[in-house]
């Protein structure tokens, strides 16, 4: 299928014409938006945003429809399989776009999957995108849940509304958005729809205009907080400077058969050995992106 379709309506934009033009940068709908795609060139950003999600939920067509760059999109899992980054300036700032590959779960065990992990654990982005499947919803939100316990300056994009709508399925999003925490932007990637929105939503997030209070954030039953800092110090001391020891503590205690065969076999300690030559590589080149 082609991202290069009509260009929609923005409901949240208002009053713009449907026949405003096609997907391109001097369009009438971005301009509404302050969008100006910056294709590759990303230069000297003044934020990183990581689009995150499950497969083949379209984080692809967001990464073209922000940065006009034209990243491989198909209606198949598995089509992103390296990162991708491009640009956008909106209302005066840059932002610098990475496009992850698709994961189910923060901890995943194939190797695409796996740099997204990292990106996100580690790549220290300003914003998190999460973009999820309308249509697939519960399953997508462990991937959203997870995220959270790791940070709060996200934006849920709630993408395939077009599709959702063809099965009758509606949301509630500002209730889905108070339940998170966070701001969550009802979206039709493929036609456009919604990226005004989203804009805005990262725009106040990266600028802290938004106090987002994360799942994360909200306390625990005191029996499952011991546990968990039980668990995190046992695991701090099994591996020495783990970070996001309380994150594995509580995937150990959902369960999570992953972070599970991981402790096990020791293969944590490889991930974290990883993670901590890459945050010096990050460091040494002096960017908060890789
Ligand atoms: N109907 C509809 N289809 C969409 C929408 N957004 C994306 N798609 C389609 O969904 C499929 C997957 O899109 P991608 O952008 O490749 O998804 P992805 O999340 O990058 O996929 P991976 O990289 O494999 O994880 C493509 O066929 C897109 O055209 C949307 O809003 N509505
Ligand atoms: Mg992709």
């Amino acid at each position: 299928m082609s991202a290069d379709l009509p260009m929609p309506i923005s409901r949240a934009a208002g009053a713009v014409d449907a026949s405003a033009g096609r997907a391109c940068g001097s369009c009438a709908v971005f301009n509404v938006a302050n969008l100006e795609k910056l294709g590759v060139h990303t230069g000297d950003s003044d934020f990183v945003i990581a689009l995150a999600g499950n497969p083949n939920t379209g984080k692809s067509t967001v990464f073209n429809a922000l940065t006009g760059l034209r990243q491989h999109v198909g209606n198949w899992p598995g089509t992103t399989v390296v990162r991708a980054e491009g640009g956008y300036r909106h209302q005066g700032d840059a932002y610098k776009v990475i496009d992850l590959p698709g994961t189910y779960s923060l901890l995943s065990t194939s190797s695409d999957e796996h740099a997204a992990c990292d990106f996100l654990l580690f790549g220290d982005p300003d914003v998190t995108v999460v973009v999820v499947d309308a249509t697939r919803l519960e399953r997508n939100l462990n991937l959203v849940l997870q995220i959270l316990q790791i940070t709060d300056r996200v934006v849920v994009a709630l993408n395939l509304m077009d599709e959702a709508g063809r099965h009758g399925i509606t949301i509630d999003t500002r209730h889905l958005s108070r339940e998170l925490g966070v701001p969550v932007t009802p979206m039709s990637a493929r036609r456009g729809d919604g990226v005004p929105d989203l804009l805005e939503a990262v725009a106040q997030v990266a600028h802290g205009r938004t106090a987002t209070k994360a799942r994360s954030t909200q306390k625990l039953g005191p029996a499952v907080e011991r546990a968990v800092q039980t668990l995190a110090g046992q695991l701090t001391s099994e591996f020495p400077g783990l970070a996001n020891s309380r994150w594995v503590a509580l995937r150990l205690l959902e369960g999570d058969e992953n972070t599970e065969r991981a402790v096990r076999d020791g293969s944590l300690g490889d991930v974290e050995r990883q993670h901590t030559a890459r945050q010096r590589a990050f460091a040494t080149q002096g960017g908060s992106a890789p």
